[in-house]
């Protein structure tokens, strides 16, 4: 797997991450669904450049502001984010002090183990997801079951790449969410309050750099800078960069 894949390969990036997921689906982290999910991330990736834009940019600093200045913020993990970036799950957790969920869209008490498992082993100081004891209200399917020590009493969520109509049933419960999803027009960024439309890959490293960067910062300026983010402005920008067609520096 990944080792094959020479450095000098164009698209090394995008191959690794490949062979994360496929390894992840092996492993019974990820779903077999998840790959067709990457897939759809890699089109939007592509017709964006695969960069990260000014107005992603912009959304991370203000997501790590917004978790900085959280009362009870918590990071939401699927099988997806699990394969790719654990270490960056881990990384950005504790830099912000915040608990991990395994939140699963196909789930199985199984599966939300072994995730829970495998970050434990990464490092994680806390894991929440096995023995979900709350419910997200009208919302039909199994990832309405949470725990009340994470999302179900977050004030601020973190979602890297899901299925939407959570996203949406978690605005209507009043939670700043943070949404990294490289489809502006998905329902998840249209819900959130902060939707940064980039690869996770990105920015998650990017996350991590603006909360140690902003972790001696005085909560007005924390303040000043969530207040800056334009959320519209954000989702019209990303659209605005696939419209272009400009994907200048992508080997296909
Ligand atoms: O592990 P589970 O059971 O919770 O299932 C997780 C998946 C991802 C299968 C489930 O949530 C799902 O079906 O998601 P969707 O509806 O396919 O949505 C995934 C969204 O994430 C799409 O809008 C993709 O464009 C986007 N996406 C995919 N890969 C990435 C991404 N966004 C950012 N970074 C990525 N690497």
């Amino acid at each position: 797997m990944g080792d094959d894949i020479p450095d000098d390969h164009p698209r090394a990036a995008s191959l690794r991450a490949r062979d994360r997921l496929v390894a992840g689906v092996e492993a019974g982290l990820t779903s077999q669904q998840g790959l067709i999910a990457q897939g759809r991330g890699e089109a939007f990736d592509y017709l964006l450049g695969e960069r990260t834009i000014d107005s992603a940019a912009l959304a991370a600093e203000a997501a790590a502001a917004t978790m900085l200045l959280a009362d009870h913020p918590v990071i939401s993990v699927n099988g997806n984010v699990a394969a790719l970036a654990p270490e960056a799950t881990v990384e950005l957790a504790r830099a912000v002090n915040a608990p991990i969920e395994v939140n699963l869209f196909h789930r199985s008490e199984e599966r939300v183990e072994l995730i829970t498992e495998y970050l434990r082993e990464h490092g994680a100081p806390t894991v929440l997801g096995v023995g979900a004891d709350e419910t997200i209200p009208g919302l039909s399917h199994d990832r309405s079951k949470v725990h009340s020590a994470g999302i179900f009493n977050a004030d601020v969520v973190l979602i890297p790449l899901e299925d939407g109509d959570r996203a949406e049933t978690l605005g209507a419960m009043g939670k700043t969410e943070i949404v990294i999803d490289l489809n502006p027009l998905s329902r998840s960024s249209v819900a959130a309050s902060i939707p940064i439309c980039d690869n996770l890959l990105r920015a998650f490293p990017r996350m991590i750099e603006a909360t140690d960067r902003m972790a001696e910062a005085a909560p007005d300026e924390l303040g000043a800078i969530i207040e800056a983010f334009d959320a519209d402005h954000a989702r019209d920008a990303a659209i605005q960069a696939i419209r272009s067609g400009d994907i200048a520096g992508i080997s296909d």
